[in-house]
């Protein structure tokens, strides 16, 4: 519950963040536009849709592609929209309830902030603290790395999961690609 009430309060910081961000004007990512970001959609089990809308966000934003990531927080809203919760356990559909509108509201954020990467990777951090608790549970239907960068935010760090056991950090990008190490393996 703790954890609970600690996230709800980030969001409202995030939140806050946000909007106070909105009238600055959407600068576009410089960089390539990489049109082949698309995860391999091949992934089975119940969080494979949501698990490649978080994929291609995490490519995106390892390639510093910030319209690529608001792409992804898109496509990740529609697929918790249009989750079917029925294949779920009642162990996992209660985890997917815990995280489910934090987790939909940090990829939504994501979405509409395309021009400020910085932000979007705030919010990519408590995201993926989300599904890394919910692929514990329902299994990720695939092989994932929990992945750890030290360095992030001054150094507190953060984690990501990943289909790839390389590094492509997602949190500093190209100035510090292949920063991290795996922690865990799940399946
Ligand atoms: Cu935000």
């Amino acid at each position: 519950m703790r954890t609970l009430i600690f996230s709800a309060a980030i969001s409202t910081l995030f939140f806050v963040a946000c909007n106070s961000n909105s009238n600055k004007q959407e600068t576009s990512s410089t960089t390539a536009k990489n049109t082949e970001m698309k995860t391999d959609e091949t992934a089975k089990g119940p969080v494979q849709g949501i698990l490649a809308g978080y994929l291609d966000m995490k490519n995106a934003l390892a390639k510093d592609d910030d319209k690529g990531a608001a792409d992804a927080g898109k496509e990740l809203v529609k697929a918790f929209d249009n989750f079917d919760k029925t294949t779920l356990t009642a162990e996992q559909a209660k985890m997917f309830d815990d995280i489910q509108t934090d987790a939909r509201e940090h990829a939504e954020h994501i979405g509409a902030n395309a021009g400020n990467i910085a932000h979007q990777r705030e919010h990519f951090e408590t995201l993926s603290k989300d599904l890394y608790d919910f692929v514990k549970v329902a299994g990720a239907g695939e092989k994932l790395y929990y992945t750890n960068c030290p360095m992030y935010n001054n150094n507190k760090g953060a984690n990501w999961l990943s289909e790839t056991k390389e590094i492509h950090n997602p949190y500093l990008g190209k100035s510090m690609q292949t920063c991290g190490s795996v922690k865990e393996e799940l399946n």
